[in-house]
């Protein structure tokens, strides 16, 4: 049996996973629709790795004992206002997911669930990995401001960037 208190948490920390991955299909729909393949792909890969994040804590949940809710998801945006307004937007959710998963981390210490404590580890890094990567995307957009060309060649290599990067990983 799993500790209630961390089985509740954990199934709203799989409800943020689903609606990231949901925000981030958003985004992909909308660069894609207005010319930013590199933009596209590179946010088509991430929604998949927040599904793979969402499907990790599934499968965490069930194999501990405990009954992984499958949540329904809100409908995100249709349109963004530009580049760089979207990896603003996607750097202020990534921060509200790491504050989920301290929280997430401070229940498990409270409830000396030391298992999951360690499940949590993966997370807390990867959250390191994904807001280290949103700043210096928005570094490099930042000196490009609104010029055209640079914009053109920041969309292409963020493709190149998402090319070398594996597909995402299975569960
Ligand atoms: Fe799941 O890491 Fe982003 O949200």
């Amino acid at each position: 049996m799993m500790n209630p208190r961390v089985e509740a948490a954990l199934n709203e920390q799989i409800k943020k996973e689903a609606s990231s991955s949901q925000y981030y299909l958003a985004m992909a729909s909308w660069a894609e629709n207005n010319g930013l393949n590199g933009t596209s792909k590179f946010m088509y890969l991430h929604t998949d790795e927040e599904r793979f994040h969402m499907l990790k804590l599934i499968k965490f949940v069930n194999e501990r004992g405990g009954t992984a809710i499958v949540p329904s998801v809100e409908q995100p945006p249709l349109s963004f206002d530009n580049l760089r307004s979207v990896f603003e937007l996607l750097l202020e959710h990534e921060l509200t997911v790491t504050a989920s998963i301290n929280n997430l981390v401070d229940i498990c210490l409270q409830e000396k669930d030391y298992t999951t404590h360690n499940f949590v580890q993966w997370y807390v890094a990867e959250q390191l990995e994904e807001e280290a990567l949103a700043r210096s995307i928005l570094d490099k957009l930042k000196l490009i401001g609104n010029e055209s060309g640079g914009l053109y060649l920041f969309d292409r290599d963020l493709e190149q960037m998402t090319a070398q990067n594996n597909p995402a990983p299975q569960v």
